[in-house]
């Protein structure tokens, strides 16, 4: 394998227009720090770029949804993003915006070099534009039906559901998600990068050259080129984007998935000076994080971008993960299903290492996967605090009982603690081999399992039994489990940033350096270590409920959003209905009906008389917040006991998808009796 002198990692931008959430996470940001913090350790000249993607136009839907203005939306979410992954310890070298103005230069400058070189065929056609807005549609803006596989709510530019690569001009009964109306098509120019043209590039490059890409990303390129490749438009009729740097190019902006990767560029020039060197210099190893749904944008346009502008180097690899599902339902920041990082470090404070690690081990590296709060609390209770945590624990707490402290002179090894040491190098060397191929579940099994031979190296030699009888062989034993201990701290590091900083804390250690790893006497006998506290505490069962009741709640609402109206009843006549004496009341006073959960008993001032009428909303009403309310209520309806009390009439309620009662009260005061028609 070709060696580098220096590495540069990107991670995909998120779109500035929505919190991160654990898909975003196990998809992309975990992979991409573990493999950062380990080039580090070993001392790489390494950079991680990062940054929000402040185009697009799922921004401006959203700006206009609330109001605001689309640098409002980028700069609420930009904040938010940025504290949250540094909260969360994903120690990228930058994190900047595309709404910058290094970014606005450096990708008007991109563009205009190619068109400089006359790479771009300027193309006039429709393009779909919706009258009710006064706006054309950018692909994102138009739903329709997939000509591929019949989704209905396919998109302009792709369609989620098969994945297929969409032009608007393809879909069947396209609409505008801005006002729902049927857009029309308009004529417009746009200057299109002609993808076919590098199509027998990019057959040798990915095809021939870069057989090694994970399975899931060699084979969506495959298709790709076997589909062969279209010309692309690189600009759109925006008023939000990079504006198109060419005379009488008023009103269009570049097509935010032709700016946001030269946002890597644009991070790297804010970061640092040297910026050529990782961009221009073929002993740079480039490295794109991404998640699946970016794989053709990474592996064909922006290395097609690269090409053509000609002094860049090309990605290395780019080692794309699947989807992570949440409960056995796809993520998505409209329907709020996920867990958001911004919550989670709310919820579970000083527990982001749960959380990496978890996502680490179930990430869906090469087909979706799907998390699982219990999954998670298993992931913490059974590995984190029953094998990792245990281990350290029993050999700092040994070590402090029998030696206050002091890493103790170990005596002659057996051939049994020989292999134990000897093992420590196998796994770092495993550890090594997979993060260096992106296998980083396999990495994080292997280094759990230095901690699980430490256990079974504890189990087998017993010090606890001979301490008395065999004091010597002790010291050898502890020496031995210490030094796997501060091994963990080495190799576990890139994963469990947060808990390895404390054991390191704990055992006076403090080295970062992955080539220490693999070495049988990292603590010389004498070394004072401290007394340790938890290094991971069991989640208790409640704190996973609390977060399931709060998904469950969200599906209810969604549920109750989308599902269709009670269907409608059968006709009747304007008779039937008269005989109905429907009126507004006021509520006088309300209290619950004893042994009851769903019962109010409420005395009503109906405007004819007082009366009392049971009803069941004491699930949606506290009593004490209905007096002077004004309801509507059924006056006529026969009297009946309920729970031996007499109702007098019935109160009108509104019962929402999800079972809510809604009272129906009038839009404005009305005195007490007067008639509904
Ligand atoms: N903003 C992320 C996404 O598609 C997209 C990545 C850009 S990386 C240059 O959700
Ligand atoms: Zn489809």
């Amino acid at each position: 394998m070709k060696s580098f002198k220096r590495y540069l990692v990107t991670s995909a931008l998120p779109y500035a227009n929505g919190p991160i959430h654990i898909g975003h996470l196990a998809g992309v940001y975990v992979p991409s720090d573990i493999y950062t913090r380990y080039l580090r350790m070993k001392g790489s000249d390494v950079i991680s770029v990062c940054g929000s993607d402040e185009h697009g136009v799922p921004i401006t839907l959203k700006a206009r949804k609330e109001g605001i203005t689309p640098q409002e939306v980028v700069d609420r979410y930009h904040e938010l993003n940025k504290k949250a992954f540094e909260d969360f310890g994903i120690t990228f070298d930058i994190y900047s915006r595309t709404s910058s103005k290094v970014h606005y230069d450096t990708a008007s400058e991109f563009f205009r070099k190619l068109y400089d070189k006359g790479e771009f065929i300027e193309k006039s056609g429709g393009q779909y534009y919706d009258e009710e807005a006064g706006c054309f549609l950018a692909d994102r803006y138009i739903t329709g039906t997939c000509p591929h596989c019949g989704n209905g709510s396919a998109y302009g530019d792709q369609c989620e559901k098969c994945g297929t690569s969409l032009s608007p001009s393809e879909l069947i009964n396209p609409q505008s998600t801005v006002s729902g109306s049927k857009p029309v098509l308009r004529d417009t120019m746009h200057w299109y990068l002609p993808l076919d043209r590098y199509e027998p590039w990019l057959r040798k490059w990915i095809l021939q050259e870069h057989t090694e890409w994970k399975t899931n990303v060699y084979g969506q390129c495959k298709s790709w080129l076997d589909q062969g490749l279209q010309p692309r438009a690189v600009s759109r009729d925006l008023d939000w984007g990079v504006p198109v740097p060419v005379e009488g190019a008023d009103g269009k902006v570049l097509y935010v998935w032709f700016d946001a990767p030269i946002g890597y560029i644009s991070a790297t020039k804010e970061l640092t000076p040297d910026w050529e060197k990782y961009w221009k210099d073929s002993e740079t190893k480039m490295v794109h994080f991404i998640g699946k749904d970016n794989i053709v944008f990474h592996c064909i346009i922006f290395p097609a971008m690269l090409k053509a502008e000609g002094s860049f180097i090309l990605p290395e690899n780019v080692p794309a993960n699947e989807f992570l599902n949440l409960e056995n339902d796809k993520i998505s920041t409209s329907r709020n299903w996920a867990v958001w990082l911004h919550e989670y470090l709310t919820d579970f404070p000083g527990m982001q290492d749960v959380l990496r690690y978890s996502l680490c081990a179930s990430a869906p590296e090469t087909k979706d996967n799907d998390f699982t709060w219990k999954e998670f609390q298993a992931r913490n209770n059974n590995e984190l605090v029953a094998i990792l945590g245990n281990f350290v624990n029993r050999t700092l707490v040994l070590t402090n009982n029998y030696y206050e402290g002091r890493v103790p002179e170990p005596g002659a090894t057996t051939p049994a603690d020989e292999t134990v040491l000897a093992e420590i190098e196998n796994i770092r060397k495993n550890v090594e081999t997979s993060l260096e191929t992106f296998r980083f579940r396999e990495a994080l099994k292997e280094a759990m399992n230095l901690a699980r031979l430490g256990n079974k190296y504890l189990a087998d030699s017993e010090p606890w039994k001979v301490i008395k009888s065999d004091p010597e062989r002790v010291k050898t034993i502890m020496n031995v489990a210490l030094q796997i201990t501060a091994n963990l701290t080495i190799i576990c590091e890139p994963f469990l940033p947060f808990s390895m900083q404390k054991l390191r804390d704990w055992m006076n250690f403090e080295t970062l350096d992955w080539n220490r790893a693999g070495d049988k006497a990292i603590l010389k006998p004498g070394h004072l270590i401290s007394k340790p506290g938890l290094l991971f505490s069991k989640i208790e069962d409640e704190a996973i409920q609390k977060q399931v009741d709060r998904l469950m709640e969200i599906k209810k609402a969604n549920q109750a959003a989308t599902s269709p109206a009670a269907p409608a009843k059968d006709p009747v006549t304007y008779d039937d209905f008269s005989r109905m004496d429907i009126r507004t009341a006021t509520i006088l006073e309300a209290e619950k009906v004893p042994k009851t959960t769903k019962l109010l008993k409420l005395k009503i001032d109906t405007g004819i008389d007082t009366r009392t009428i049971v009803s069941g909303i004491a699930e949606y009403y506290q009593p004490e917040q209905l007096p002077g309310r004004q309801i509507s209520i059924i006056a006529n309806l026969e009297p009946r006991k309920i729970k031996g009390i007499e109702s007098q009439g019935m109160i009108l309620m509104a019962e929402d998808r999800d079972g809510r009662l809604v009272m129906v009260s009038p839009s404005e005061k009305v005195s007490n009796g007067s008639m509904i028609k």
